[in-house]
């Protein structure tokens, strides 16, 4: 691909093919209609499928079909959805609205809520297990792969530590660590299962490793980029002039013009990860150029 609007178009073509196989997968559970409708209205709360596409991504970077690795793609947006519709919750964020839209809590009740995103967690284990073009080896790899980034040893650690470190300093370091827990694991997940099932060596399992871990990072600092931005525009005040939260964010610790000269250095380190990952085109490259300097 070689201009934006062929990566648009892309995006747009597998974002819509992702949102076919979510409607599928949940219209087709036996499951209570309230809880059904509370899973199913924030999986088509219209998020980016960034995950999912990483996922296809990765798997055509190794000569593999997009749509071998669908209901894994799937299994893994139930798990960032559910943790979504968590981290609004009154108990953690306590968000009135995501994705434009009332959170899940909100539309429904807490108690529906806490059990949309426990449905969704373990509904993404069902659809692994039950996916028929997988053998069952594979199965084993990626249920394993996925309960260890979401859980207490991933995604859930990085919850934790997260909301530990708003109430003290933390240094880039921890916050490091904290968003390749959080929201890198996921990530890492999308890129790693997409490399396996695509066919990638163990040589380049290991390799597209490191390029993820880059990947994670790159995500993260822009987000906080972005929510500067947002902040400034919506209050007129400088880069971390919120004294009341130790929350630590890359231009907090860093200025805005040091968190984009490190969002450089990560994807400096990205790229170089890329180029030992033998990967036969160029798509995850354009594809962290465009996760780099997304706008929204
Ligand atoms: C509750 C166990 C538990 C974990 C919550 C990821 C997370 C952990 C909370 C989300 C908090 C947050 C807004 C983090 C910033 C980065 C992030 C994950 C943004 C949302 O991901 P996108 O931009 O969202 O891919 P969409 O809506 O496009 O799917």
């Amino acid at each position: 691909m070689e201009n934006t609007n062929t990566l648009t178009e892309y995006l747009t073509e597998r974002q819509k093919f992702v949102n076919d196989e979510i409607t599928n997968l949940i219209k087709q559970m036996d499951a209570p209609l309230q809880l059904k409708d509370s899973m199913l209205y924030s999986m088509e709360a219209g998020g980016k499928r960034l995950r999912p596409i990483l996922m296809m991504a990765s798997c055509e970077s190794y000569g593999g079909n997009y749509k071998s690795v669908m209901t894994i793609a799937v299994a893994l947006e139930m798990i960032h959805t559910y943790s979504l519709i968590h981290d609004d919750l009154p108990a953690m964020d306590d968000d009135n609205f995501r994705r434009g839209k009332p959170t899940n809590h909100r539309k429904f009740d807490e108690a529906t809520a806490i059990l949309a995103g426990d449905g969704l967690l373990t509904h993404s284990f069902t659809v692994i297990s039950e996916d028929n073009q997988l053998t069952s080896d594979q199965k084993v790899f990626l249920i394993q792969e996925l309960a260890n980034a979401s859980g207490p040893t991933g995604m859930v650690a990085g919850q934790i530590l997260d909301i530990e470190g708003e109430k003290v300093e933390t240094s880039l370091e921890d916050l490091e660590e904290i968003h390749l827990l959080k929201t890198g694991q996921l990530i890492k997940f999308a890129i790693v299962s997409g490399a396996y099932i695509g066919g990638a060596s163990t040589h380049q399992l290991e390799s597209i490793n490191d390029f993820a871990y880059y990947l994670g990072l790159i995500f993260q600092v822009q987000d906080d980029i972005l929510d500067v931005s947002g902040d400034q525009e919506l209050m007129g005040k400088p880069v971390g002039s919120d004294e009341n939260n130790f929350k630590s964010t890359y231009p907090k610790l860093l200025g805005l013009e040091g968190a984009i000269e490190q969002k450089e250095k990560y994807v400096q380190k990205a790229k170089e990860a890329l180029k030992s990952a033998g990967i036969k085109n160029s798509l995850l490259e354009e594809l962290t150029d465009y996760l780099s300097n997304r706008d929204y």
